[in-house]
C-alpha cells in the first residue's frame, strides 16, 4: 500500500533519480486539514450515505428484493449493504493516503470475478457507488440536499472555502470511478 509519500519515493527510485516533485507533496500538507475534514465528512455520514445508496438502487430495480433477486432473502441484502459499506471505507482509505492503491490492492482486486462468481449483479452494484459518489460529494462540500435529505439533513459545519474543496470532490470521484471501471 502506497501514499503520497511513499507513491513519490517508488516512482523517484524506479528511474533512479532524487525524489523531485515536492512541489505536488507541500500542496498535499498545506491541505491537509482539508483533506481530513473531507474524509471525516464522508466517515461520519457512512451508514447514512450506504444505506442511501442501496435502497435507491433497490427502488429503481424492486426485482432485487424479489425471489431470485440478489438481495433477497435477508442474508444477501445483509451482504449488500455491508459490502456497500467495505467499498465506501476503501474509498476513505485512499482519500486519505491521496492513493488509489490501498482501494485496488484490498479491496477491488478479484472483486468482479467474485461477484461473477456469486451472480451479483454489477450493474445494479455500479448504481449505489454511483449514488454513494453524488451524496459523497454533497457531504464533502458540506452541501446535502435538503430536499433530498429532509429531516435527516446534516451538516458538518467546517469551515466552507470558497471553491468547496472541488479538487478534494473530484480526486474522491476519481476513486468512486475506479470502482466503476473495476466492476465495468
Ligand atoms: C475487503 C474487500 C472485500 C469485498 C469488497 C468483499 C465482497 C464480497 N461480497 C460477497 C458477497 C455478496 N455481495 C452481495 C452484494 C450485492 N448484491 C446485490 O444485489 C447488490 C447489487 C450488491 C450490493 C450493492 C451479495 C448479495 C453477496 C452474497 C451473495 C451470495 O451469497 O449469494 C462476498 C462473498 C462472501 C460473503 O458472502 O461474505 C465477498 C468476498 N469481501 C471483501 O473482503
Amino acid at each position: 500500500m502506497l501514499d503520497a509519500f511513499s507513491r513519490s519515493v517508488v516512482s523517484a527510485d524506479s528511474s533512479t533519480a532524487a525524489v523531485s516533485d515536492l512541489q505536488k507533496l507541500r500542496d498535499f500538507v498545506s491541505s491537509g486539514n482539508r483533506r481530513l475534514d473531507a474524509v471525516n465528512a464522508i466517515a461520519s455520514n457512512a451508514s447514512c450515505i450506504v444505506s442511501d445508496a442501496i435502497a435507491g438502487m433497490i427502488c429503481e430495480n424492486q426485482s432485487l428484493i424479489q425471489a431470485g433477486g440478489n438481495c433477497y432473502p435477508n442474508r444477501r441484502m445483509a451482504a449488500c449493504l455491508r459490502d456497500g459499506e467495505i467499498i465506501l471505507r476503501y474509498v476513505t482509505y485512499a482519500l486519505l493516503a491521496g492513493d488509489a492503491s490501498v482501494l485496488d490492492d484490498r479491496c477491488l482486486n478479484g472483486l468482479k470475478e467474485t461477484y461473477a462468481a456469486l451472480g451479483v449483479p454489477t450493474s445494479s452494484t455500479v448504481r449505489a457507488v454511483q449514488i454513494m459518489k453524488a451524496s459523497s460529494s454533497a457531504h464533502i462540500q458540506d452541501n446535502p440536499s435538503e430536499a433530498r435529505a429532509g429531516k435527516r439533513l446534516r451538516k458538518m459545519g467546517t469551515p466552507v472555502v470558497e471553491d468547496r474543496c472541488a479538487s478534494l470532490v473530484a480526486e474522491a470521484g476519481s476513486y468512486f470511478d475506479r470502482v466503476i471501471a473495476a466492476l465495468s
